[in-house]
């Protein structure tokens, strides 16, 4: 699961993913600061089960906080796109394919539209952040397209020689792009196209499949950055305009200022509060209680800063994962080392018993007899869709 920070230059990226990873890459007012891409790793919340048990967890992989779970999202935050970028602009598209492995994309743009199309500093109101959500579909489209398209003619004729499965065909194309042959599968069939002859099928027919794959595959979300230099009416256009896009209004500077100063135990905060509290006023310099004073502003205006929202939408609401719990025994949610509620996962809602199995380890996928729910106790079968938050025992043959 790995999740695309994108967007025009100078929008907040960066700052975005610092304040979601607590990692420290380079941030700075002008266009392409980030010149390659940054990996890192952030965090989306879930209640934990333990308190169902009465006994205290013993977290694994997603470390559990005051009841709740934080389990990990991997981000990728890449260098500024601008209009023409798939056709070598700005940065041009070779990190496009640094984007391949992404299930999806929050774009951050500035609603305070004090950025022009290539990232240089404007007037604030000057630009309509609309714009660049319209463009970057464009751009992404144009990308696969030309993944899709190239020697296509050619290897569509040996498809129609052979009667190779459509689908097949594709999904072999855009390997490596995270689109499932079932995602094209469902794209084809609600696509106008002429599934014999693939061979004739038009420029336009690869652009249109492509921007239904990529509506379909990867999943947007707009992450409205600056909102502290914004008004809840450009916030309420932008929604309008972009919809059924989401948009989640965001301060990621504030954000990233609040998790500093909460690492540096300046002050108690927990990413997604809607305030927080500082521990001792007589610890801050009078440049630091000013900076506070402003985010406390901020978080009164917009509910708190929007970033952990941002990504708890883009992960639950627009990719549709649920957490689960595989234990090893199912009446007291332990391991076999009697550790309770190790891991939490993140699957996609529906996951039959047997495909989160095979996320534990592939011997159990192969070896798979039934599932076991934690709660009623009873057998599930390998086909059986897991619900969210389930906890749930593997049973395989040894
Ligand atoms: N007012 C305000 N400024 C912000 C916010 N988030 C980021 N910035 C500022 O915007 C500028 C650009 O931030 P970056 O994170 O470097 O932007 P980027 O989109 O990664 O830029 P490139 O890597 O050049 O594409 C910096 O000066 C940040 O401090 C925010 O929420 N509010
Ligand atoms: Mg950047």
């Amino acid at each position: 699961m790995e999740v695309g920070v994108v967007g025009k230059p100078n929008v907040g990226k960066s700052t975005f993913f610092n304040a979601l990873t607590l990692l420290d890459v380079p941030m700075a007012p002008y266009p392409f600061t980030t010149i390659t891409p940054n990996r890192g790793v952030g965090a989306v919340r879930a209640p934990c089960p333990h308190a169902e048990k009465k006994v205290p967890c013993t977290p694994g992989n997603a470390k559990c906080v005051d009841g709740t779970r934080w389990i990990p999202v991997n981000l990728v935050d890449v260098p500024g796109l601008v209009p023409g970028a798939h056709a070598g602009k700005g940065l041009g598209h070779k990190f496009l394919d640094d984007l391949r492995a992404a299930d999806g994309f929050v774009q951050v743009v500035d609603l305070s539209g004090a950025t022009d199309a290539e990232g240089r500093i404007d007037q604030p109101g000057a630009h309509d952040p609309a714009e660049e959500v319209g463009w970057l579909e464009e751009e992404l489209v144009a990308w696969v397209s030309e993944i899709l398209s190239r020697d296509f003619v050619r290897q569509a004729r040996g498809v129609e020689l052979e009667g190779r499965k459509l689908e097949e065909f594709l999904a072999e194309r855009l390997t490596g792009l995270s689109i499932s042959p079932a995602a094209i599968a469902s794209v084809l069939r609600t696509t106008a196209v002429d599934r014999g002859h693939p061979a004739h099928w038009s420029r336009e027919t690869l652009v249109h499949l492509s921007r239904d794959l990529l509506r379909t595959s990867k999943p947007r979300l707009v992450a409205a950055n600056k909102c502290d230099r914004a008004s809840k009416d450009r916030e309420g256009a932008l929604a309008q305009a972009v919809d059924p896009i989401p948009v989640v209004p965001t301060a990621s500077d504030a954000e990233l200022t609040l998790r500093r100063a909460a690492r540096a135990g300046l002050i108690d905060y927990r990413p997604g509060d809607p305030s927080f509290q500082v521990r001792d006023p007589a610890r801050l310099s009078p440049a630091q209680s000013k900076a506070l004073d402003g985010i406390r502003a901020i978080l009164s205006m917009w509910g708190g800063t929007g970033v952990q929202p941002a990504l708890e939408r883009m992960i639950f609401g627009q990719l549709g994962m649920i957490v689960v719990y595989p234990v090893e025994d199912e009446t007291h949610w332990t391991d076999g080392k009697g550790r309770v509620l190790p891991d939490a996962l993140l699957v996609p809602a529906n996951t039959p018993a047997r495909a989160v199995a095979y996320r534990v380890h592939t011997d159990l996928g192969e070896n798979f007899i039934r599932a076991i729910d934690g709660r009623t106790h009873r057998a599930l079968a390998a086909d059986h869709p897991l619900e969210a938050n389930s906890v749930v025992r593997i049973v395989a043959r040894k």
